[in-house]
């Protein structure tokens, strides 16, 4: 093979890469252990990974080809030494430019997806004040009043496990506090993580899909301490009516639980993907 026609073949792989990024090939191999994505932006996310694992098997089965067939087709055929070559400037400039090419396309692409997934924009439907302390999650529907007159929130306790509602096919807005140490709020099923940074007012947008609906896990994902593991919360998206009886319900003094139990949420409104840490220490240390 030519050096040229080489060149040519990695410019190509790349590219083809880059086409199936947006294609099925991800849900043939089960997103290469990504779940799918609930909102707008994970997809982006979605397939720049699935484009970059194909990007790296392409290059991988390459590779191993060139391997396999340096062992086939120069084995050991006798006991002549064969020609010594010192320098092969066609293949030096093959393997400096082909890494540069692929490393350029991956830098472009995760670039311009980076900026979209920042990106805020100027009226989000809703905005959460996400308040992380050791080892619990509060959101406070900032834009919002309960009977008490202050905004509505819900918290984490001992025995219950947050539920943030919010509703599909809306944008929401984060605004991430940290009442103490670095923690990380990250919902697997968004494919997205931020940290939450104590004096640092980190936000982040997300537009939930109109087919969002469901419950999925929330977790820190950030080492805070002893009981950071358990500092989990569950994201339950509603239809856009539902939400809103959720908040009529919360404003006219109901709790969480209860609200959502009103709307028939089943488990009386508590979270179905994750529970309370048992936190009877007694309990644990006699069995
Ligand atoms: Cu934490």
């Amino acid at each position: 093979m030519s050096p040229a026609r080489a060149i040519g073949l990695a410019v190509s792989a790349v590219g083809v890469t880059t086409l199936l990024a947006g294609c099925s090939v991800g849900d043939a191999f089960n997103g290469f252990g990504w779940p799918k994505a609930i909102t707008e932006q994970g997809d982006r996310m979605y397939n720049l990974w699935i484009g970059s694992v194909v990007a790296a098997l392409a290059v991988g089965v390459f590779v191993w080809g060139l391997i396999f067939w340096c062992v086939v087709r120069y084995r050991k055929r006798g006991e002549e030494l064969p020609p010594q070559t010192r320098y092969n400037m066609p293949f030096e400039i093959l393997y400096t430019v082909a890494p540069f090419i692929v490393i350029a396309v991956l830098f472009f692409y995760t670039a311009i997806i980076q900026t979209d997934v920042d990106r805020l924009s100027k009226n989000p439907d809703v905005t959460v004040e996400v308040i992380a302390s050791k080892w619990n999650w509060q959101f406070v529907y900032t834009d919002t009043k309960g009977p008490d007159g202050a905004a509505i929130s819900t918290v984490g306790a001992d025995d219950y496990i947050p539920v943030l509602v919010l509703p599909a096919g809306k944008t929401v807005q984060f605004n991430e506090v940290s009442r103490d140490v670095i923690h990380s709020f990250w919902v697997p099923d968004i494919l997205f993580k931020r940290d939450v940074i104590p004096g640092v007012e980190n936000k982040f947008q997300i537009k939930l899909k109109d087919n969002a609906e469901g419950a999925y896990v929330g977790r820190c994902a950030e080492l805070c301490g002893t009981y950071h593991s358990m500092m989990n919360f569950e994201l339950r998206v509603t239809t856009p009516e539902q939400y809103s009886e959720y908040l009529s319900l919360r404003k006219a003094g109901k709790s969480t639980p209860e609200a959502l139990a009103a709307l028939g949420f089943p488990n009386q409104g508590y979270a179905t993907k994750t529970h309370p840490f048992d936190t009877d220490r007694t309990k644990r240390s006699s069995s």
